[in-house]
């Protein structure tokens, strides 16, 4: 791995020549806080050194490189130790080209290719289950068909890769026409593409709904990848719901729920990390006088292009099938359904994807 090692600047910098022609620069400081010598690291792998430890400006005095490891004595006479390919993996070097994204963004022609399995292979775990998850990683949605139509199946479909996220609707809870709804969902009524609970802080990550009854006509569900429609919006749009956050609510007796966001959050690095987007809780827009109309057509474009057929898909779950989506990603909606005409009848529940990456980690090692 690495084939040459030269500490220059003084001290402060071990200089790496690795055999697939790479050339790092580390510097002494860096070194020295990830020192993986037994003083340092824990057997765990958890750190024993606190960055708050080291000298301000530790300097290295002699190193050896070998293939598999490297090894230096500081100045203070620490002697460090590195994995040689645990270095070449951390190199922090700006020419390296940025790690890819699993995310794989799509659109309505991801319908002939559904990540769609069935409930009793992936309930079976190992590689059926693994190869789901990595579905439901990259697509941000993934399809479970001809699975039981017993109530509590989609908490156990849950508790297969995480934990269930329990929320004032429960544990789980149940999708179908009542008498007095607090929710639009608790009715016959279409529902456009949104996201759950953006009221919420921290909102569900995911959310998962299963079918145990649909002979109603119609209450088909649609998925679109908000990722990808926001990737067509005019620059100036895009912006316009990236730095104006509003504030989603949600009430009845025993819950008052209220938080504030952009519809397309952005991360520290300028990349979109988010969506809210949630007509029926979406509260009246605080916005500066000049930006009401602006605001307003980059509002509608980008929930117009949600609904757009270029971008969407459309399914009818069929009793015992499931579907989960990255709630932050992948909107979701139905088609309205005539609650006289049939029966229909989802249970949903919610989830986060920390623990989903987790058990798809797991299961890659
Ligand atoms: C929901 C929802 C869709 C459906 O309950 O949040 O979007 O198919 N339901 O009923
Ligand atoms: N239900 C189905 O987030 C929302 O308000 C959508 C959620 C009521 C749990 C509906
Ligand atoms: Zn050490
Ligand atoms: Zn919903």
């Amino acid at each position: 791995m690495a084939t040459a090692g030269t500490i220059t600047a003084g001290g402060s910098l071990l200089e790496l020549d690795w055999s697939d022609g790479h050339h790092s620069a580390f510097h002494a400081l860096w070194l020295r806080d990830n020192c993986a010598c037994a003083q340092c690291r824990h057997t765990s792998g958890q750190r024993l050194l606190d960055a708050r430890q080291i000298p301000d400006r530790p300097a290295l005095a002699r190193a050896r490189v070998g293939d598999r490891t490297v090894e230096a004595t500081f100045a203070d006479g620490h002697d460090a130790c590195w994995d040689a390919a645990w270095l070449r993996a951390h190199c922090y070097c700006l020419n390296e080209p940025e790690s890819s994204p699993r995310r794989r963004l799509w659109d309505a022609r991801v319908q002939a290719d559904l990540p769609r399995a069935r409930h009793e292979d992936v309930t079976a775990g190992g590689s059926a289950l693994r190869e789901w998850l990595a579905a439901v990683d990259t697509l941000g949605f993934g399809i479970l068909a001809g699975g039981p139509t017993e109530p509590g199946t989609v908490t156990r479909v849950a508790e297969l890769f995480g934990f269930v996220r329990e929320t004032n609707y429960g544990r789980l809870f149940d999708v179908r026409s009542v008498v007095n709804p607090n929710n639009l969902a608790y009715t016959g009524l279409g529902l456009g593409a949104h996201t759950d609970n953006p009221y919420r802080d921290p909102t569900p990550t995911l959310q998962l709904l299963h079918c145990l009854s649909s002979s109603a006509g119609g209450g088909e569900n649609t998925l679109v990848d908000a990722f990808r429609v926001a990737q067509d919006l005019p620059r100036e749009q895009f912006e316009l719901l990236a730095r104006h956050p509003i504030r989603f609510r949600y009430a009845d007796e025993v819950t008052e729920l209220e938080a504030e966001t952009p519809v397309l959050a952005l991360d520290v690095r300028g990349a979109l990390q988010a969506v809210h987007y949630n007509t029926r809780s979406a509260q009246p827009f605080r916005l500066a006088p000049g930006l009401v109309e602006p605001y307003y057509d980059a509002y509608r474009s980008f929930g117009r292009l949600l609904e757009d057929r270029r971008y969407r898909i459309q399914f009818k779950l069929e009793p015992g099938d499931l579907f989960i989506v990255d709630n932050l990603r992948v909107l979701h909606g139905r088609t309205a359904y005539a609650p006289e005409a049939g029966e229909r009848h989802l249970q949903g529940c919610y989830a986060d994807r920390d623990g989903l990456r987790s058990t798809l980690a797991v299961l890659c090692r």
